[in-house]
Formats: structure tokens, C-alpha cells, sequence
């Protein structure tokens, strides 16, 4: 039963965390589009007309309609309480090809690619036509997300993806993923249009340390029911085996230990298969026999090596089975565009059909573009399949960290040089989804792929569409943005939300409005409850446990911290301290919270801290206090121009680090007792106060000097210096100062001095 009604459906803010600052964060933009937002972006759609309410449909299948995608559809049905019912309005599903399907798509036919599908929904009838089986359960996945309830959209999609191979390779480091957990992924996968999951955990030791050895049974039965499972999403189980660290490449012993353990996963289902051959040595054999066969070890002696036993796998076991696809293989090496004598041996000799990865132009490279992929699929003579390490966690520089920032940087146009994209993700697998599902809509749809929509869609999924829930979940993941390289950087910023709160607080100290610091504050502190309670996604609640415990503590530290502000600016200088010292108090909660379930086998403790907004929320916490606390604004923060006698050799702790309110970073001067640091306010002021907060390395004698000119100085003696710490230095000046100066008298040892910060506070004075 189909009738027109008028409806706004809910859908998607377009809000981005650049644009807080609202006095809600994160609230839907109030210019609600009233069309359903499909993810991945179809190639093409088009919406007309009202919602169609349905309380019943006639399902119409036939015996080449996919079974996968007719059990999703009735399911969905149900869900939304329309019953399937013969007589009702028709829900013709099946082929593009039949003609009832044709019929009622029209000049929107089903495209002819793999995959692919057609979709209308319309007053005058409903039909989903794929290409092929994959594009009919497709088609119905875009459906379930045009009906709201019992209302779908109007709406006709032509959709196909533009890369061949989606998903994620369960290919980190540490604690693997369980079967709940790899049976969640792989129906959300399904949900996502995604049809790859590689199986290939470093620590499964029948992957990779004892690869000849058969699967336990009951490790066997397990690895079945993900291969059936996958089966239901139209997910491609690929087995990876992991030889590289033990195997004798021209031991036909090992070839055949190796078939055998393809075959056996071949038993239970398995027909994608991979080779990973990343994170071995090649300067050495695992036998002599490789030396005799190849030569002496070396980038293009493992060339040949590894070709061959490729190929040989290749002609001897994916060629000789039924139903397989291409053999995947992860090369040594993986992470650069240059070429080299091993790369050279792959292009001249390795069979064409046998697809290999790359994980761009470092192991976590900080963007990937057109440029990239094209170099290195001339170097490799063959498109290639980006391993894309983002959002795993494994590695040291990731250390307390759950990476959920927008999956971005990846550039426009890749699917014309990339056969496909998989994620590498964390070992907290729920966590990830939100990264995952931005490779699911990049390598869907590149050019049309949106990264922060997609990041703000995937909020709403983990929160099914409740808007307290994803509200809250969107100030989480704000906190938990930062996704480090291999290096010091970042290469997606912490907290970009937050960040631009700060930005406007830092720009006025005094007069700020600081309604949307507190929304976020209050958001923190109610989403850390909120969130275990409410998710239904349990997984999540459980990867998240620790960073949910820190982040109602470092909320209240942000509450109170705000009120103190509030609290200076209305002159009630006596509730300060106690709001500053409830402030205080609840940072030392918030880092005193440690994760006791470490997954990250590569970090230095076994119960580091939850990594919570570092470098934003702390240093704005820390400001905020300072401004309440001293009345005013800090004039030498960010100051215009620094200058110093010099730096300690050899580092870069220059001298603008002891002025960029960040309390972890230093000035470190040259070996002089006399070096100096000089700072130019950002206006003339009538000072009050100077802090100097002193690394260990400080002076047993040293003295303050103001100035109006920078040339001539007066000078502020310090008769106790301080050593590791904050030494505040009463200056009640009675003209305008524009420059400050430490100068150094005795260094209390061999290094130099060494500032972390230098603040000034007093009030503004004419110039
Ligand atoms: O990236 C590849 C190809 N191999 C390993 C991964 O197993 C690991 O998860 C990532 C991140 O640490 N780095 C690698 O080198």
C-alpha cells in the first residue's frame, strides 16, 4: 500500500568540526536538506517528489534474484514494519536485464558495470535491477537508507563503484580482532558497499610465525563461519598467509606447505587469497638453498625470489581452483614510488594477473595523490592496491591513541592508477568504523567522496540515527581526531572543533564569548556517560572504555576551568581559586586514568594514558586558568618577535617555543651563563606579573629586564631563583613596557638555560 505524504526527512548536518562554534556544537544545520544522505555517494541520484509511505509491498524475486540481497531486503521490510504482502504495491528485485525490472526503470537503466545497479523508487513503481548479484544487494542497501521507518524516499540511482576492491585487511600488529568482533565488521561492511576483507593479522601465529602449520580445528570451524558470514555481505574472505620470515623460496617442501594451507582454507570456502611478504628481511635467506638458487641476498636477488614462488603459486593453485580471484601479495617493498632492482624484477617477471599492494609513499604517508599512484604503477609496471595504514594504531608514535578523524588527503581521481583501497585499522575494530567508512566512499565514489560528510554520516551510523547519541560521539571523536605519522607530525590535526573554540578564546581573551566552550565542555562530560549507556554498538563501548572514563574528568576540568574565566571577568576574585583548584583536581583524575587492556604490543607501557584532545584541550585548559588566575591576558603569548643569544646546539628548541602556550615545549639556549631570551609584547602594558616556568636546567642567578624600546633596559632582580617550575615575578610596572627580557647571570649546570614558557600579565597601556 503506497500513498504520497509529505515529509522532511531527518538527515545529515553538513556541519564540519572546522565550523563550531555554535552554541550547540555540532548541531544540525537548521537548512536541513530534506533529502536522505546515501553513503557511499552514488554516481548519480536524483529525488522527486514527497516520501512514499508503505505499509506493505509484494516482494517480486525470481530464481536469478540474489539470495544475499532478497534476505536484506525482506529483513529491512520487517524492520520498518512493512510487511510483504502479494497484492501490494510491487518491489521488483532481480537482474537489470528482466523486463518488469526495465520496465519500471526506464531510461535509468542498470549500468553496465560490475556491481553496478539501478534503483527507483516511485509513486508509479519500485524496482532494484544489479549488473550482477553484488549490484542487486547493492541496490538494496541504498534502498534501506532512502526509507525512514516506513517512508522511502522518492528517488532513481544509477550506481556503480569506481574501484574494483573496497574494504579493510585486518593486517596490524598486536591483539587480533575476535570472531564477534570480525562478524560486526563484516555486515558492516556489507552496509558500506565494501567486498574485501583480508584476513592477515601479524599475531595469528598460523598467518605468519608457524604459516606450515595446519589451523586447529576449532580455529578452522572459526575462520568458516567468518567465510559464510562474508558470503551473506558480499564481503571477498581473502586469505593471507605470511611465509616471508621462515620460508625457503626454492623448497618445493615449502611451496607445497604452502598450497596446503591455501587448499584448507579453499575447503572451508576461502577463493580470494594473499601473499604479504612486508616486515621481512631481505639481506639474508632463511636457508642456503636460496643462496645457490638466487645469489647473494639483496633487493634484486629477493626479486627473484619472490617472483618465483609467486608464480609459482599463481600457476600451481589460483589457476588450478574454480572461482578464485586474482593472487594478492604485499610487497618488501611497500612504502615509497622509486624504483630499484627488486621492483625491477617484479615488473619484468611477475605474472600479470597477480595484484600488488602499496601502502603509498611512506608506511603512514600524510596524503596520497594522483601523482603517486601513477608513479608507482609505472615502477611496478601494473595499477596497484592501496594497503592504506590509517587508521591503525599499532605503532609507537600511536600510543594511547584511537584514531577517528575523517579519512581525507586522499586525492580526487585515484580510482583512474588504483585498483582498489583497503584500511589497515586499529585493533579496537568499532573505533575504526568511522575511518573505514570513509575508505568505503572514497574508493565507492572518489570524486564525489566528501570527507567530513562522510565522517559526520558514519557518527550517525555507529549512533542509528540518534541525535543526542551522535552529537556526543561527534565531540569524541573530535578529541580523538589526531592521526600521527611515523614521524613527530600529525597528518590529520587534533581536535579541529575544539581547536577553533580555542582560536576564538585566544584571540580575546576578555571579552570571548565563551557559550560554545561550555556546550562542548558540557558535551564531554555528558556524552562519557551517555555513550556507554546508550550505544547499542557494545564493541565500541568496550574500545573506547578508557578514552570514555578520561573524558568526563578532562570535561569537568574544561567546566570548571571556563567558570573561572567567568567567574575573573565578573570580579568575583575569590571563587577563582577554588574553580581553578576543582579544575586542577580533575586533570589529575583525567591522567591518572590508564588503559589496562593494551592492544598496541609496541608501546612502552603496558597502562599508558588515554590520549584525550593532547595539545589543544590541555593547553586551553591551562589558559583559561592563567587568564582567570591573573586577572587578564597573556601579552607574550604568540608574541610578534622573539629573539635569544642562541640555542643549545644541535636541537631545534628554539626560542618561540618558550612564547607558544604550549607548556611541553622549551627554548633551549646556547652554553652561556650570560645567554638571554628577549620577547616583545603583543601590545604595551602596564605590567603586573611575569611567569617563568623553568625546565630543570635553570639559573642559580639571573635577573628580569623591561623595556619600552628594546634598547634600553631596566632591570628586575630575582633573589630566589627557581629550578623546575613556575617563578612569578611581581614587576607592578607604572609605564608601558613593550619588551621583556631574561637574562641569564649562572647556569645552574653544563647545558644552557632552558624556558618552557614565558607569560606576562598586567593591563593594556596607551603605546
Ligand atoms: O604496512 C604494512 C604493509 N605492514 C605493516 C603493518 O602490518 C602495520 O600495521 C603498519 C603500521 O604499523 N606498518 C607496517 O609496516
Amino acid at each position: 500500500m503506497l500513498t504520497g505524504v509529505p515529509l522532511i526527512l531527518a538527515v545529515l548536518s553538513t556541519f564540519s568540526p572546522a565550523s563550531a562554534g555554535a552554541a550547540v556544537p555540532f548541531a544540525p544545520s537548521s537548512e536541513a536538506a530534506s533529502n536522505p544522505v546515501i553513503v557511499p555517494t552514488p554516481q548519480q541520484q536524483q529525488f522527486s517528489g514527497s516520501p512514499l509511505s508503505l505499509t506493505a509491498v509484494e516482494v517480486v524475486a525470481g530464481s536469478d534474484t540474489d539470495p544475499a540481497a532478497k534476505a536484506l531486503l525482506l529483513q529491512s521490510l520487517q524492520a520498518s514494519g512493512i510487511s510483504n504482502t502479494v497484492g501490494a504495491t510491487k518491489l521488483f528485485l532481480g537482474p537489470g536485464t528482466r523486463s518488469d525490472i526495465a520496465n519500471v526503470l526506464g531510461s535509468n537503466a542498470t549500468p553496465q558495470k560490475p556491481e553496478g545497479y539501478a534503483l527507483k523508487v516511485s509513486a508509479s513503481g519500485i524496482a532494484i535491477g544489479g549488473f550482477d548479484a553484488a549490484g542487486q544487494y547493492y541496490g538494496v542497501q541504498s534502498f534501506r537508507q532512502l526509507l525512514t521507518g516506513n517512508k522511502v524516499a522518492q528517488a532513481s540511482l544509477v550506481d556503480w563503484p569506481a574501484m574494483p576492491i573496497r574494504g579493510s585487511i585486518e593486517g596490524f600488529y598486536g591483539m587480533p580482532w575476535n570472531q564477534q568482533e570480525r562478524l560486526d565488521q563484516l555486515a558492516f561492511y556489507g552496509d558500506l558497499k565494501m567486498n574485501t576483507y583480508i584476513y592477515a593479522p601479524k599475531d595469528d601465529p598460523y598467518h605468519r610465525s608457524k604459516w606450515r602449520d595446519p589451523y586447529p580445528v576449532d580455529k578452522l570451524a572459526e575462520l568458516k563461519a567468518l567465510v559464510d558470514e562474508s558470503q551473506k555481505h558480499h564481503v571477498r574472505f581473502t586469505f593471507a598467509l605470511s611465509p616471508g620470515e621462515s620460508v625457503c623460496f626454492s623448497s618445493q617442501a615449502d611451496r607445497e606447505a604452502a598450497i596446503a594451507k591455501m587448499q584448507a582454507m579453499y575447503d572451508v570456502g576461502v577463493r580470494a587469497f594473499s601473499i604479504p611478504l612486508d616486515d621481512i628481511s631481505y639481506t639474508k635467506w632463511n636457508c642456503s638453498a636460496d643462496q645457490t638458487a638466487y645469489g647473494t641476498p639483496g633487493s634484486g636477488n629477493a626479486g627473484k625470489a619472490q617472483v618465483s614462488l609467486l608464480n609459482y603459486l599463481n600457476t600451481n593453485f589460483i589457476k588450478t581452483h574454480s572461482g578464485t580471484f586474482p593472487l594478492q601479495m604485499v610487497p618488501t617493498e611497500y612504502s615509497d614510488i622509486k624504483t630499484s632492482p627488486y621492483k625491477q624484477q617484479f615488473k619484468a617477471n611477475l605474472q600479470s594477473d597477480i595484484v600488488i599492494m602499496w601502502t603509498g609513499t611512506d608506511v603512514v604517508p600524510p596524503s596520497i595523490s594522483n601523482a603517486d599512484a601513477s608513479a608507482i604503477a609505472a615502477v611496478w609496471g601494473r595499477k596497484v592496491f592501496l594497503w592504506d595504514n590509517y587508521p591503525v594504531n599499532d605503532f609507537g608514535q600511536t600510543t594511547g591513541r584511537l584514531l577517528m578523524g575523517a579519512y581525507d588527503k586522499r586525492e580526487a581521481g585515484l580510482s583512474a592508477s588504483l585498483l582498489g583501497v583497503v584500511s589497515n585499522p586499529m585493533n579496537q575494530s568499532s573505533a575504526s568504523k568511522p575511518a573505514i567508512a570513509g575508505v568505503a566512499g572514497f574508493s565507492w565514489n572518489d570524486t564525489k567522496y566528501d570527507a567530513n560528510s562522510t565522517w559526520l554520516w558514519s557518527l550517525n551510523y555507529l549512533a542509528k540515527g540518534n541525535a543526542e547519541l551522535a552529537a556526543a560521539l561527534q565531540t569524541f571523536a573530535d578529541l580523538n581526531f589526531a592521526a600521527p605519522t611515523f614521524g613527530p607530525n600529525f597528518w590529520l590535526p587534533q581536535s579541529p572543533a575544539l581547536g577553533k573554540l580555542s582560536d576564538a578564546f585566544k584571540a580575546a581573551p576578555k571579552t570571548a564569548d565563551l557559550s560554545a566552550l561550555k556546550n562542548y565542555a558540557n558535551s564531554m562530560v555528558s556524552g562519557s556517560s551517555l555513550i556507554p549507556a546508550k550505544l547499542s554498538d557494545k564493541i565500541f563501548v568496550q574500545d573506547a572504555a578508557a578514552w570514555l572514563t578520561a573524558e568526563k574528568p578532562w570535561g569537568v576540568a574544561l567546566q570548571k576551568a571556563i567558570a573561572a574565566v567567568e567567574a575573573a571577568r565578573s570580579g568575583q576574585q575569590d571563587a577563582v581559586q577554588a574553580l581553578v583548584d576543582a579544575s586542577n583536581a580533575a586533570v589529575d583524575q583525567a591522567r591518572a586514568v590508564k588503559i589496562t587492556d593494551q592492544k598496541n604490543t609496541w608501546s612502552a607501557s603496558a597502562t599508558p594514558a588515554p590520549k584525550l584532545g593532547d595539545g589543544v584541550l590541555d593547553v586551553l585548559i591551562n589558559l583559561l586558568i592563567k587568564t582567570a588566575s591573573n586577572g587578564g591576558e597573556n601579552y607574550a603569548l604568540n608574541s610578534p618577535e622573539v629573539k635569544a643569544s642562541g640555542v643549545e646546539p644541535g636541537t631545534s628548541f628554539v626560542a618561540k617555543n618558550a612564547v607558544d602556550g604550549v607548556a611541553t615545549t622549551r627554548w633551549a639556549s646556547n652554553y652561556a651563563d650570560n645567554a638571554w631570551i628577549q620577547v616583545k609584547l603583543t601590545q604595551p602594558v602596564l605590567l603586573s606579573t611575569v611567569n617563568i616556568n623553568w625546565e630543570t636546567a635553570c639559573a642559580t642567578a639571573y635577573k628580569l629586564q623591561t623595556s619600552v624600546d628594546g634598547v634600553s633596559w631596566k632591570d628586575i632582580a630575582v633573589d630566589k631563583p627557581v629550578c623546575s617550575g613556575v617563578q612569578k615575578i611581581v614587576v607592578n610596572s607604572t609605564t608601558a613596557v613593550n619588551y621583556l627580557r631574561v637574562q641569564g647571570i649562572k647556569r645552574a649546570t653544563q647545558w644552557g638555560y632552558s624556558i618552557f614558557e614565558i607569560e606576562a600579565y598586567g593591563v593594556p597601556a596607551a603605546s
